[in-house]
């Protein structure tokens, strides 16, 4: 007899577990004596089995047996314990809005109204709480909505609030991130219209059905996806390293696309970014001249922010005593500084000089004549005067060497304290003999004026005059 008490009741048992391991929704309510009549009709009308799970039994429950979990609209001290995102949920409960992951905060917001209320799907206004039975009811009935600010941007509006006005957010939500999620406010069942108990089958059905393939283009991050076109997964160019610019998703949705983002500023590259001034060669198209100077070559600092002028020629300085023909100062645009005679030390070999072949002059001191061919004979054993005019052209006093070459045979003479504008005359009687090493051909007379202080026009301290020599006449 006990015997058969046992196996009949291990037959109850496992007809127990087999219904309970059929059961398609997993109903959690505060007290499972006072289930919600209308959610269980429409279990019944759309043919799915439900358990009833108490708030205290939540944590001993296998929820992973069912296809949903259905939260009921009663305050829960289990709420956190519900395995919320590893099944599919209906959730009429407006109290827990954060746990569940709709919204950054917990509370939902209500609209209470004595008028039935209406929301606003696809255009159309639908009501969704029948008129009141007894008028003098004083309490309205409300719904809960997923307020706009709150709201988490996975959730996507159904149904919204309507007052005459706006959406404030979402009565019906559903989620298709993760687990298919639905999110109905309108909690007062005992109200519903037909449309309301519609949307209630809609939003069960919506969570039942499997999610489609993640697909790549509908704004959403899928779990296989790094983003989605608008969905970056709140990243952003700077949370990618980058200094800033405009994030964006790869077609693909497998990575980021950074090509409109700015990258941080490498000094060194060559390259001017960001804050940099300039960075090595570029220079952001600055010069000296643009910074101011004359010319030169201007140069960037190694540390990229700022430039060096060390290699830029400054602008001459008017007014400094000093024309610095070099940089362009010259007398039209500054008379103050070249207006003035420049010191210089300058002697010259004078070409003006009378009855001169080219500042020499040779007088025959037997004719007592002045040979003025452009190659003068010169006879031997016979005596010509040589002479040549030294100036000085400069500012200074100058004592100058005077120095005459004929051929192997040289004179010299000296000149001390030849004032600025004088000039001298120096003349040589020279007898054209073999002593002197004058042998017949042709010879230059070169004579020359120097001084110790650098000449500032060298070229005309010399001049030159060709002769020929000849003997045996
Ligand atoms: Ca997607
Ligand atoms: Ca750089
Ligand atoms: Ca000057
Ligand atoms: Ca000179």
């Amino acid at each position: 007899m006990k015997k058969r008490l046992i196996v009949l009741q291990l037959i109850i048992m496992l007809l127990l577990g087999i219904i309970s391991a059929t059961s398609d929704i997993a109903y959690i309510l505060k007290n499972p004596k006072k289930p919600n009549q209308q959610f269980l009709d429409v279990f019944k009308d759309m043919n799915l089995k439900y358990d009833l799970i108490a708030d205290k039994d939540i944590t001993r429950t296998d929820f992973l047996k069912y296809r949903l979990i259905f939260i009921g609209p009663d305050r829960l001290s289990n709420s956190r314990k519900i395995p919320i995102s590893t099944l599919p949920s209906v959730i009429v409960n407006p109290y827990y809005g954060k746990t569940f992951g709709l919204m950054t905060k917990d509370r939902s917001s209500k609209i209470t109204s004595n008028a039935p209320l209406k929301v606003k799907t696809d255009e159309r206004i639908i009501k969704v709480y029948q008129d009141q039975k007894n008028p003098t009811r004083k309490i309205g009935v409300p719904y809960y909505y997923l307020n706009s600010r709150y709201k988490l941007p996975i959730m996507q509006e159904i149904a919204g609030t309507y007052r005459g006005d706006g959406s404030l957010g979402d009565v019906i939500s559903y989620s298709t991130q993760g687990e298919n999620k639905c999110f109905f406010g309108i909690t007062e069942s005992k109200y519903w219209t037909t449309k309301a108990k519609s949307f209630f089958k809609d939003c069960i059905n919506f969570a039942l059905t499997k999610n489609p393939q993640p697909i790549c283009g509908d704004n959403l991050k899928d779990t296989n996806e790094i983003c989605d076109g608008t969905d970056l997964n709140r990243q952003t160019c700077i949370s990618q390293g980058f200094l800033s610019g405009n994030l964006a998703c790869s077609s693909d949705c497998l990575s980021f696309d950074t090509f409109n983002c700015i990258p941080q500023p490498v000094c060194g590259n060559n390259i001017k970014e960001a804050e940099e001034i300039c960075d090595r060669d570029d220079l952001n198209g600055e010069t000296c001249i643009t910074k101011g100077f004359f010319g030169g070559t201007l140069a960037c600092k190694s540390n990229c922010l700022s430039f060096s002028t060390y290699n830029c020629i400054p602008m001459p300085v008017c007014g400094d005593g000093v024309c610095e023909i070099e940089r362009d100062e010259n007398i039209q645009n500054c008379p103050a500084d070249c207006n003035i005679p420049q010191p210089r030390h300058d002697v010259s070999i004078s070409i003006d000089l009378i009855n001169s072949i080219n500042g020499i002059r040779i007088k025959d001191l037997e004719t007592n004549k002045y040979l003025t061919q452009t190659v003068s004979k010169l006879i031997c054993n016979r005596e010509y005067e040589i002479d040549f005019k030294t100036a000085n052209l400069g500012n200074f006093a100058e004592n100058v060497d005077i120095i005459g070459i004929f051929r192997g045979y040289f004179w010299n003479s000296k000149k001390d304290n030849l004032l600025p504008g004088e000039s001298v005359i120096t003349s040589k009687t020279l007898n054209i003999s073999f002593e002197k090493n004058l042998f017949p051909g042709f010879y230059y007379i070169n004579v020359t004026a120097s001084i110790s202080s650098n000449d500032t026009n060298p070229d005309d301290n010399t001049k030159s005059r060709f002769v020929q020599v000849i003997c045996g006449i």
